[in-house]
Order: C-alpha cells, then structure tokens, then sequence
C-alpha cells in the first residue's frame, strides 16, 4: 500500500526531539504511518516538500471562546476556525457554557453542537462551564459527558457574579472530576477584592479603561490561585489554572508543583508581549490603531487615564486590551512570566481567543453604553488570538531566534503549544505529535526568514475588527497547515484552502498528566486523613 503524502526535506519537531537527517513523514488515511529515510512513492502519492524548514505538530488551543452565548463573539464556528488554520492551529477546544438557571447540561451541550456542527475548518472538542453544579450534574450528567459524550473537562469561575463559585462547590466539583478522570480549569481571580476596588474607583470617577488593569490586581490573582490549589489539595484533585499572568501566583503553581501536587498551568501570549499601557489606547510606536482595518480614521489617541473619563468622541481604543485578568504594568512582569515558560511552569500556552469586536454599534469593545459614557466595567473581558498564536511563540524558539536569545527550545514549543494540551484533555495518541498512530496534522513553516512579517488585522481571518497584537514582528509564519493529511492553509496562495464542515467534533477520553508530574501521588496528613471523610 503506498502513502497518500510524504512530508520530505523537513526538519521534524516532535515533543522530544529534532530530527535533521532527511527523516521524512508518510501519511496514509489522515494518519502519520510512519517516520523514516527514502520512503518509497507510488504513483497516487503526493509529495509536499518542506524545503529545509522546521515541521511541527498542528498546534492545539485547548483555551477558545466561539460563539458562547455569555461572551460576545465576533467570530463563528466558521471564522474562528478559518482564523485557526491560517495561523497552524488543527484542534480547537472552545466551551459550552451553562447558565446559572439552567439545571441540566444536555441541552446546553447539544445547543453548542448544532453551532458548531458542519462549520468548522478544524478538530474541536467542548469543555463545559459550569456555572450551577447541582447533585443531579454532579452525579448523573458529568459521568454520562465523560464516558459518552466525550467531554472530559470543565471550567470553574472564582469571580463574575453569574458564574463565579464558592469554595464548598469547587470542593466538590474537583472531587467528582478526580473520579472521573476530568481535568478542571480554574480562573482563580478574588471576586471580593475586585468588588471592593470597583466600588472605589467609581467613587472617585475612575472608569477609564486603563483602570481595569488597578481593578483586578496582581494580589487578587495570587490569593485565588493559592485557594484553588489548597482546595485541589484538599480534594486530593488535578487542576488546570487557566491564562495565568501574576508572577507570585505562578510562584504558589511552582511550589504546589515541587510538591507533587498535580496542578498545570496555563498562560497566553498576551500576558506574554503586552503591559497594561495597552489600556490607555495610546498607539505603539509602529502605529498600532491607524493601520487595524477597525474603518476608525479619528486621529484621537489619548491617555483616559484621567481621573474624569472625558474623552473626545467616546471611542475608546484602550477596550481592546481589556482581558481578565488583566495586562500588567512592569517589563519584569513579562520577564518574569518568560522564565516561568522556560521553567516549564506552564503545562500549556494557549490563545485564550475572545473575540469580541471593537467598532460595534451594539457595544462590545468599545465600551459605548447607549452612546454615553465609556465605563471599564461594561467591556467584554477577552482579546482574540487564536491565530497569532503559534507564530508569536514560535519566534521565540531556539529554532527561531537569534542565537542565545530563544527563550524556549522547540520541542519545549511543540510540547506547551500542542502535545500537552492533548494529554491533559484526554487526545493523547491521536493529536498533538508527530508520531505513528497519531492524526497528520502538521504545521510546515517557511524556510529560513521567507516567513517573517508584520502582524497587522489585514492578514488575519477572524470576524474581530482588530488584533492586539498589531504591529509586532514574527520570524516565521506557517506556509502549510494540514489537518489530517489535507493541506487547509497554504500561504503561497495566501489562501485558507480546507473546506468548511472538515472539521469533525473529538469524543475525548480521560486527561493524562493528571497525577503529580513525577507520577508520585500527593502524600502527608491530609491523605490519612482523607479516608475519614471522602
Ligand atoms: N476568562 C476567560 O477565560 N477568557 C476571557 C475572559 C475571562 O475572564
Ligand atoms: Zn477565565
Ligand atoms: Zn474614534
Ligand atoms: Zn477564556
């Protein structure tokens, strides 16, 4: 039987290793079959050269906001997923999210995948939020979405007030994912701290966007996360803290982890590149707003960091950086997050991708209520980025930049951006490496610079009327994506070339890595006594 495809003349990154000796990839019914030197070619089989570039695994984003009903979305199921493939993403995991006074999760699971179903341009799973985990959810609904729907993860809030839990339901959310085989993320942010503050800054007229970044501090992040791994510990329970960005919090991560207690963690490449300065709206150097295709002309750029919110004509450019938690401050804060990636603190680098639009007459981003005045509190929390975010870590590599300057190697890149994600959500073996067995999906680069490039909102594929990301330069961008064994993005044509509906929906099973990273099981008073009681 000949192979479909070879990749040939690549250098091939896998989770572990860098293969440079002419090691090619053979591909048959959408799978990798084999890696080795001078595979054979029959008649039918298509050859794609990869011309002395670096060959990576199709990127998986394990952290999507599409089309979910309590976040505005520019994108749909069409677009986010378009946007995805052109920037070497194949696997997208986005959330179905219940609401509060919906007491049983089936509907909200199918409801998503009538969005969903026949749109998308790549591999997608849901995770569940879950907002109101009743006994019934608990004990009837999360074990059937777990051995029968394929759904195998969930997401738990620490602040908003229509989502956020208490301690006791994380409690026993943990302690029935534990059983389950679930993984848990977390946003560990102190709800009351931020309401305190909030009521303070509206006090003294503070609502500018530059003050959500003083709304949600550091500390309020730091103290929500050391709960939330007390309460894993506690429930003896692996946890994903997702989008971290607070160097001490990541600290508490690090100290958890040093224990062997099971607890990942994420971040994003926005608390990666960007600083709360963001907020104020100001563009960068490189002209950050006049060139991001938002159809905004007005020349009025100006700091509303001001303590009375005055603004020239209500637009409100700093809402495009409002994400929670939010940009910080200081140059070190991002130092101190890039040591945490080479640390390998963070299990997973996802885009946290929430698109919502910013010149939008319904509100959204730009923070207009009715026309009046602009409020930091009334922005939609999220920044898209689901298809800048490979390119922006990859140029980070060792592969990538200059020589002493990569800040992480590149199975390190591989590893966080796609292959732990898929063990962590239960796809391990199938997505996430180039491996035999494994689905070909597969990111081809450019060659050596012949991919670098501006990122600006013209070239990207999402239905957001901005990038946060404008102007920033890349080293390498990918040529092709394949998804599957089909090419679904080929830059020489500058053209998503998969088809719409490719996509199909992943049944995952029960996350790997869920125990302590040395495998060792979490030990000490609490596990004696645990018999007491659970
Ligand atoms: N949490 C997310 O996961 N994404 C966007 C905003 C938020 O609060
Ligand atoms: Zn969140
Ligand atoms: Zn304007
Ligand atoms: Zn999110």
């Amino acid at each position: 039987m000949e192979f479909d495809s070879i990749v040939t003349n690549g250098v091939i990154v896998t989770a572990s290793d860098v293969l440079v000796n002419g090691v090619e990839i053979g591909i048959r019914g959408g799978k990798i079959c084999c890696l080795g030197i001078g595979l054979p070619r029959g008649a039918g089989t298509r050859v794609i050269d990869a011309q002395g570039a670096f060959v990576t695994p199709g990127g998986v984003d394990s952290h999507t906001h599409i089309q979910q009903d309590n976040s505005p979305t520019g994108d749909t199921w069409e677009t986010g997923t378009r946007s995805a493939v052109a920037g070497g993403t194949t696997t997208i995991i986005a959330f179905a999210s219940q609401k509060r006074h919906e007491t049983s999760l089936a509907p909200v699971v199918e409801a998503y995948h009538r969005k969903a179903d026949g749109q998308s341009y790549c591999d997608y799973g849901f995770h569940v939020i879950l907002t109101n985990p009743t006994e019934h959810i608990l004990d009837e609904e999360l074990p059937h979405l777990a051995r029968h729907e394929g759904i195998t993860s969930v997401k738990l809030y620490t602040t908003y007030d229509p989502m956020k839990l208490t301690d006791r339901e994380l409690l026993y959310v943990m302690m029935k994912c534990r059983s389950l085989g679930m993984t848990t993320m977390i946003h560990a942010e102190n709800a009351d701290m931020i309401a305190v503050i909030i009521e303070g800054l509206q006090k003294k007229g503070n609502m500018g966007t530059w003050f959500h970044s003083v709304a949600r501090p550091r500390i309020a992040e730091d103290e929500a996360t050391y709960r939330a791994i007390s309460l894993a510990e506690l429930a003896d329970a692996p946890i994903l803290l997702v989008h971290m960005s607070s160097e001490t919090a990541i600290e508490h991560v690090r100290s958890a982890q040093k224990r062997l207690l099971p607890i990942h963690a994420e971040t994003c490449p926005h608390y990666l590149f960007l600083l709360s300065e963001e907020l104020k709206g100001k563009p960068r150097s490189t002209g950050v707003d006049g060139v991001n295709g938002s159809g905004d002309s007005h020349p009025h750029y100006r700091d509303n960091n001001g303590a009375n919110n005055d603004h020239d004509d209500g637009h409100f450019h700093g809402a495009k950086a409002v994400c929670s938690p939010p940009l910080r401050h200081e140059p070190a804060d991002l130092d101190a997050l890039w040591r945490a990636v080479k640390g390998n603190a963070f299990t997973v680098l996802s885009s946290d991708h929430a698109p919502s639009t910013f010149d939008d007459p319904g509100g959204k981003k730009l923070g207009l209520i009715n026309g009046k005045i602009p409020i930091f509190t009334k922005i939609p929390n999220g920044l898209p980025g689901i298809e800048t975010r490979l390119a922006l870590l990859f140029s980070q590599t060792e592969g990538c930049a200059p020589p002493g300057e990569g800040r992480m190697s590149l199975p390190q890149f591989v590893q966080m951006t796609s292959s732990n994600a898929a063990k962590l959500y239960g796809l391990g073996g199938t997505k996430g490496n180039i491996a035999p067995g494994f689905d070909a999906d597969l990111v081809i680069w450019h060659p050596n610079s012949a991919g670098a490039r501006t990122i600006s909102q013209q070239m990207l594929h999402h239905r957001v009327d901005y990038t946060p990301f404008e102007g920033m330069e890349v080293r390498n961008w990918p040529r092709y994506t394949i998804v599957r064994g089909e090419v679904v993005w080929n830059a020489d044509l500058n053209s998503v070339v998969g088809q719409q509906g490719f996509g199909q929906f992943l049944r995952r099973g029960k996350g790997e890595l869920l125990v302590g990273k040395t495998g060792a099981e979490p030990r000490g008073m609490l596990a004696g006594e645990r018999s007491f009681w659970s």
